[in-house]
């Protein structure tokens, strides 16, 4: 039997611990598996980008830059791949076209290889700048289309959003799904519906979170259907809001047309290292295993835990499920955008305000914007009578441009504005921290010099702990009878905790 051998990218380097441990993992902890990574055959190596560079500045006084040329000198075989959010870059706002482009260089200097280029509303406007750097440096430029499920968005939808991305030199499209709600008949649809009306040489990955249990049987459907390239997370590094896991996809295609070029022993090092790596960072981790009620309230599962600390701090952890149910109509007010970085915090932190406050009572600047056009648009109208709230609470009117072509140019302002701070070190990589963290690069920058910093726990601290539980294993809690004697007589005596 011939087969058709399917292409892995393996995301432990960057969503799996985004996705399990709030991206607190330190770098020393990833490279010892990085010979045997380069070493596996994958199609690519995600290793940089979504919430990473955050991360790293914020809780891990790393510089991010380091951190992609100590990936690029270790997998000097691998492709590396990084998720980009389009003009909103690694940060949370739109981001002037220079500033894009400079990134997206800088980037493909330091060795980024495959870059996935997504926008949170699906608007192509706000990917197609990135996605010509990107093209411009010869690098590898992913279009990708985030999946959602509304009364708005079919199959036939999605594929013209591909042609979209095809047409704006996408080497190869990503389906991407965040939030574990694509089935396995619509990946199959999709995929299919873009094969046969582009061509079946399209290039096609797709991205799936496991989350709801079904996205395994999701990826048998998508490579059925012809998908290219499918994105796994190493056994120890996977499932619950993570990813399904590298070895049962290479399981799961044995006896089939299909296989993987992946080498066995290779993944059972990686897993083994991760397997050690993974419990010094439990206290990050979320208790959840599977959850099906994504499919209704299409929250994903980091976007709960983030829900649930608002409300905890507000003393109303007891509104979660009032919260859980406003979500589908705030997303729906707003024209019903895919839940991702930045609009799932966007419509979940309005959402909350909404039950705690009243409907639409005080609204965040960013949901203003949002409401307004300012983040682009969405596949569907957004409600008029919040567009007039937001509009008369931001005092400012709704657009229909390109956000970013109200932008203007800003790298000489940061560039200056950066130098004047504390350990800058007089690089563009430093003056691009300062512009997408404008609040953290201070901090870190000065900081810098004091080295990396593990938020993890140490291997001494879980030996402790592990010791300290198996001793309360033995440990007693029931009542004890004792026999005791006295003057030659036997009493019984139990003895119970008071
Ligand atoms: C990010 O933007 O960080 C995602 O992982 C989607």
């Amino acid at each position: 039997m011939s087969q058709r051998t399917i292409g892995v990218t393996e995301v432990a380097l960057r969503d799996a611990h985004q996705s399990l441990m709030a991206t607190r993992m330190a770098l020393e902890d990833m490279v010892d598996a990085c010979a045997d990574i380069d070493a596996a055959g994958y199609w690519s190596v995600e290793c940089w980008g979504g919430a990473t560079y955050d991360s790293c500045i914020r809780f891990l006084n790393e510089d991010p830059w380091v951190r992609l040329r100590t990936f690029r000198e270790l997998l000097p075989n691998s492709k590396l791949q990084m998720l980009l959010r389009g003009q909103n870059l690694l940060g949370y706002r739109h981001y002037e076209d220079d500033v894009v482009r400079r990134f997206v260089d800088a980037s493909a200097e330091n060795g980024m290889d495959v870059f996935r280029v997504f926008d949170a509303l699906n608007d192509p406007r706000n990917m197609e700048v990135a996605m010509k750097a990107v093209t411009a440096t010869g690098k590898h430029a992913q279009g990708t289309i985030c999946y959602t499920i509304s009364p708005l968005h079919t199959v036939e939808g999605y594929v013209k959003l591909a042609g979209q991305l095809l047409d704006m030199g996408a080497e190869s499209l990503a389906l991407k799904d965040m939030a574990a709600l694509l089935q396995p008949q619509p990946a199959y649809d999709i995929i299919r519906g873009i094969k046969s009306t582009y061509g079946e040489d399209t290039q096609i990955n797709v991205h799936c979170h496991a989350t709801t249990g079904v996205t395994l049987v999701t990826l048998m459907k998508a490579i059925e259907a012809g998908a290219d390239v499918v994105d796994t997370a190493i056994s120890s590094m996977s499932l619950g809001p993570g990813h399904n896991p590298t070895e049962s996809l290479v399981a799961m295609l044995e006896g089939t047309e299909y296989t993987t070029d992946l080498d066995m022993d290779r993944l059972i090092k990686i897993r083994d290292h991760f397997a050690k790596i993974r419990p010094k960072y439990a206290a990050f981790e979320s208790a959840t295993l599977v959850d099906t009620d994504i499919f209704s309230s299409q929250i994903p599962g980091g976007m709960l835990s983030n829900m649930e600390s608002q409300l905890k701090a507000q003393g109303a952890g007891d509104k979660i499920k009032q919260v859980m149910e406003e979500v589908p109509r705030v997303k729906a007010d707003a024209g019903h955008p895919p839940l991702v970085t930045p609009s799932s915090q966007i419509v979940g932190t309005q959402a909350v305000f909404n039950v705690l406050m009243g409907k639409y009572k005080v609204m965040t600047g960013e949901f203003a914007d949002l409401m307004l056009g300012y983040y682009g648009e969405c596949i569907g109208e957004r409600n008029p009578e919040v567009v007039e709230i937001a509009r008369a609470q931001a005092k400012k009117d709704p657009i229909t441009v390109r956000p970013a072509d109200l932008l203007q140019p800003e790298w000489n302002t940061l560039s200056t504005d950066a130098a004047k701070l504390d350990g800058f070190d007089g690089t563009d990589t430093d003056v691009l921290t300062y512009a997408m963290f404008p609040g953290v690069a201070p901090g870190f920058f000065s900081t810098r010099a004091e080295g990396p910093k593990n938020v993890g726990k140490t291997e001494a601290q879980l030996k402790a702990e592990a010791e300290a539980k198996s001793d309360s294993g033995n440990a007693v809690t029931g009542p004890i009878k004792y026999k005791v004697s006295m003057g030659g007589r036997d009493h019984s005596v139990t003895v119970e905790r008071a």
